[in-house]
């Protein structure tokens, strides 16, 4: 009974394993840290994400469909990662301090904040 049980674990881990990137509902395979966006469905995760100076931020898309991630016009910093398809995954690092907005080119708008599918990083 008891070695039942340790097979019974395994096989459940091997499942959540598996499910990295998979599907289009929920968070996908991506899971945020203090440097890292997820892509969702059509939004970012989290929509507003602070570092510090000299820090790379990524992107990485756990969705099911293409996005990009650009900056807003209203952003003092350009970047634009063009298109990042599922599973995919951009980085930009940003060595000045300062608010900046960004968006997807495909399921947000430029703006000044953006709408839509768009965030914001916050150097400081
Ligand atoms: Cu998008």
């Amino acid at each position: 009974m008891r070695r039942f049980a340790g097979l019974l674990g395994t096989v459940l881990l091997l499942s959540c394993n598996n499910a990295t990137y998979g599907g289009g509902g929920g968070g996908g395979g991506c899971t945020p840290t203090a440097t890292k966006v997820c892509m969702v469905g059509k939004s970012f995760s989290p929509t507003n994400l602070t570092i510090s100076t000299g820090t790379a931020v990524s992107w990485d898309n756990g969705s099911t469909l293409t996005h990009t991630v650009t900056s807003s016009s209203s952003s003092t910093e350009a970047f634009n990662s063009g298109n990042v398809a599922p599973a995919g995954t951009y980085s930009h690092t940003f060595a000045v301090a300062g608010t900046f907005h960004y968006f997807c080119q495909y399921h947000g708008a430029d703006g000044n904040p953006p709408t839509g599918m768009a965030g914001t990083i916050t150097v400081q």
